[in-house]
């Protein structure tokens, strides 16, 4: 069990644990004393930014347990390790710390200014890095030139991860080998992040990351509990587990988004988009996480060109410490704050210049014609047909009916709002080369392993992580088709370092571009292999034999032998090539040259009740091109998993910390909504297939995030939309119905 900070900031004078270690059943208690004893080292982050300026970010060291000062609530100070989880409670009750609380700050912008309290002497003015990204001149020619100006203050809500199954970790405290069983989505990154901080060498881990639940990508990144348990366990030299309480989730989990945006669109007289300048402040937490620097810097500002046709594009990204918890990935990952940026700067744009908002969209997206079209701020669409997915969205979500629509519901106390939302995504994280250039410290690339057995069963091996998108059935499906056997004789298997040669993992909606292609390339060399075999068999030379359907064949004639059967002479060889080693199994190393553009359009029609301040939907639609589509069962469940999410984060979910001390309001499901089944409204989705991923064997770009990033945005859109007429012009997820109705009865007011 562990001891979290109940302050937001606060030195530790003395942690007295004389009365806990004499509790009955108390193994031990540690500090971050005995940790620094042992030379354990800080939880290093796996993304370094640089600032505009050329400086390295500030990275002030993070232990495991704190080390003299705590600065969020909900921080590790100590592990109290007893025969029961109750035994460790009541022992846990008897440690006596004595802090001096500190005062504490939680807003972004608030913790650079000059009297705000200061959390590292490395950071001043708390801030992490200043990042900057595009043409600052072109842009400010452009605003100086343009007819129209329009500017928004946005603000993206910070979110909690809340899987139903919280984190665990146990290690068996085993020498020289330690097997570290924990609920993550990224095993190698965990085994290498644990072994650098232990001072022991990767091969001497083992870890084992089987069923973990939810994990929304807060579960692939690096944990404190994982190190503590890690150490703790060898130090004693027995098994040592953590399973994480209900209420430690809302404290010690990493949380996602946090924005505070100042956006800016300059446009023609005909409404073309100019230029666009963006300055975020990202409320990165007390620390930097594992890759909390890169998601609000790097792939965020990737994004900001969106579908569309900008030339001059300016991002600003200033990465601030608050004594909250650490911010990081969740779900969509940058990609739904860079949404909302442009999709509301799309729609005040129309409203300014009197546009329809498709037409103003339709004006300014990238044309067909134009892909390969490298963006402004640096990356390069391979294909896309942003046009076609408007078009369709529009008519499936019946646009032009709805002007119609709303005539008749404005005429009773509910009225009716239309949202769009365009996106892109960077899904298949990552071109490694890329992503080191970008300040990552370690490599995205995907390792598949196939193992053929005698019988012509196999056995297939992925560094990534399945933890609820399908991957015994996609992967087996890429299997079953490439080599011609049936999906039940395929095993799929992930989350086992000593098993799985290498892997990333399982985020950024990579596992089918990237581990998806590491198994096809990997099938290739079986089937190549097994046309030398075929040709000896056969008699024939190998050129000439193809392979289809799970038959080796002699072309242009019908002499062929089975998959199964070459399998079996490879385990068995009565008829072999004498120089041919013996065997049937090979691994593939894939690293994308690019990104995935997956890309979608998404629309939602609702109404408001004017007297509540709540919200129905009436109907959601999206159409999303995620490439070729392996399973679209799978990647339609995806899609509305994304969007509940993305739905949560519009109507419900807000992280929220007392300004004033730092305490976390939202440390509850009383008081930290998510989404229910009633919540959900039935969705109407389409995939266009018509634009293969150019650069990957499969032609498959991720569909994991699509919905969490289209979503937000398309309901904001239609909330605002129906309350244009009554004066309410902006407004800050989460939608409640009571920040509607309070917005309502404001604008009445003015
Ligand atoms: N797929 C397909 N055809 C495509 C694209 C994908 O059939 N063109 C299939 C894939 O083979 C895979 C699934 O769809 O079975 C999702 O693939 P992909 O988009 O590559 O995403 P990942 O498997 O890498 O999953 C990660 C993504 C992320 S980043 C989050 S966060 C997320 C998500 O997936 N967290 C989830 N979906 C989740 N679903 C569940 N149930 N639980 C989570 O924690």
């Amino acid at each position: 069990m562990l001891v979290r900070s109940p302050h937001a900031h606060a030195r530790i004078r003395i942690i007295d644990s004389t009365k806990a270690h004499a509790s009955p059943g108390v193994v031990a208690v540690f500090t971050g004393a005995d940790m620094a004893a042992d030379k354990v080292g800080p939880m290093a982050p796996f993304w370094a930014i640089q600032s505009a300026d050329g400086k390295p970010m500030a990275e002030p060291p993070r232990w495991a347990l704190a080390r003299g000062t705590v600065r969020h609530v909900g921080e590790a100070i100590a592990a109290v390790i007893a025969e029961t989880r109750a035994q460790a409670q009541d022992a846990a009750d008897l440690l006596e710390i004595d802090y001096v609380p500190l005062p504490a700050i939680t807003d972004g912008r608030a913790a650079m200014e000059n009297d705000a309290p200061q959390l590292h002497d490395s950071a001043p003015a708390n801030v992490c890095f200043r990042y900057a990204r595009g043409d600052e001149a072109a842009v400010r020619k452009a605003f100086a030139s343009a007819a129209h100006v329009v500017r928004l203050d946005l603000a993206n809500n910070r979110l909690i991860g809340a899987a139903i199954e919280p984190r665990a970790v146990l290690a068996d405290g085993g020498e020289p080998k330690l097997t570290l069983y924990c609920s993550t989505q990224v095993p190698h990154h965990i085994r290498r992040a644990v072994g650098e901080q232990l001072g022991l060498p990767q091969s001497a881990i083992r870890l084992v990351a089987p069923d973990v639940g939810g994990g929304f990508g807060y579960k692939g990144k690096h944990y404190p509990e994982e190190a503590i348990v890690a150490w703790a366990a060898r130090r004693l030299r027995r098994p040592v587990k953590w399973v994480s309480t209900r209420s430690e989730c809302f404290v010690a989990d990493y949380q996602g988004r946090g924005h505070q945006t100042r956006a800016e669109l300059a446009l023609d007289a005909e409404g073309h988009f100019l230029a666009l300048s963006v300055d975020t402040v990202a409320n990165i937490g007390a620390y930097v996480s594992t890759f909390g620097a890169g998601i609000p810097s790097a792939i965020y500002s990737a994004l900001l060109a969106g579908v569309y046709r900008t030339p001059a594009i300016l991002v600003r990204s200033t990465g601030v410490f608050t004594n909250t918890a650490p911010t990081d990935a969740y779900r969509g990952a940058g990609r739904p704050e860079a949404c909302l940026v442009l999709e509301r700067l799309a729609d005040a744009a129309a409203r300014l210049l009197g546009l329809d908002r498709a037409e103003i969209r339709r004006r300014n997206l990238v044309p067909t014609e134009a892909m390969p079209y490298k963006t402004p701020i640096g990356p390069v669409y391979d294909c896309g047909n942003f046009p076609k997915i408007l078009s369709r969205l529009l008519e499936v979500a019946d646009y032009k009916g709805f002007a119609k629509r709303q005539a008749a519901a404005a005429k009773t106390r509910r009225p009716r709002g239309f949202g769009l939302a365009c996106y892109v995504e960077s899904s298949g994280v990552a071109p490694s080369r890329m992503a080191a250039s970008l300040g990552a410290r370690v490599g995205f690339f995907e390792a598949a392993q196939i193992r053929v057995q005698q019988d012509g069963s196999v056995q297939a091996l992925l560094g990534t992580h399945n933890h609820g998108q399908g991957h015994a059935t996609t992967f087996a499906q890429i299997i079953a088709s490439r080599l011609g056997v049936p999906m039940a004789s395929v095993e799929i298997i992930e989350g086992d370092t000593d098993q799985v040669p290498y892997g990333s993992g399982t985020f950024g909606s990579r596992s089918i571009a990237v581990g998806g292609s590491a198994l096809d390339h990997a099938a290739r060399k079986i089937i190549e292999k097994g046309k030398t075999i075929a040709a000896h068999l056969l008699e024939a030379s190998v050129g000439d034999i193809g392979f289809a359907d799970g038959l080796f064949a002699v072309a242009g004639t019908d002499r062929r032998v089975t998959f199964r059967e070459v399998a079996r002479v490879a385990h068995h060889p009565t008829s072999y090539p004498p120089d041919l080693e013996l065997g049937l199994q090979d691994s593939a190393v894939y690293d994308p040259p690019s990104f995935a553009w997956s890309n979608g359009a998404h629309a939602c029609e609702l109404e408001v009740d004017r007297d509540t301040g709540e919200i129905r939907i009436l109907g959601y639609f999206g159409v999303d091109d995620v490439g070729t589509v392996i399973n679209p069962m799978i990647v339609e469940g995806q899609i509305q998993g994304g969007i509940a999410q993305g739905l949560g984060q519009a109507l419900l979910e807000h992280c929220a910390y007392d300004p004033g001390n730092g305490q976390l309001l939202s440390g509850s499901f009383m008081d930290y909504a998510v989404p229910r089944a009633e919540d959900m409204p039935a969705i109407v989705s389409e995939l266009e297939e018509s634009e293969p991923c150019t650069h990957n064997p499969l032609g498959a770009k991720g569909c994991g995030e699509a919905g969490s990033i289209g979503a937000p945005t398309a309901i904001v859109n239609a909330v605002l939309d129906a309350l244009l007429p009554y004066g309410v012009t902006d407004l800050e997820m989460p939608l409640t119905s009571e920040r509607i109705w309070r917005a309502l009865q404001a604008a009445a007011k003015s």
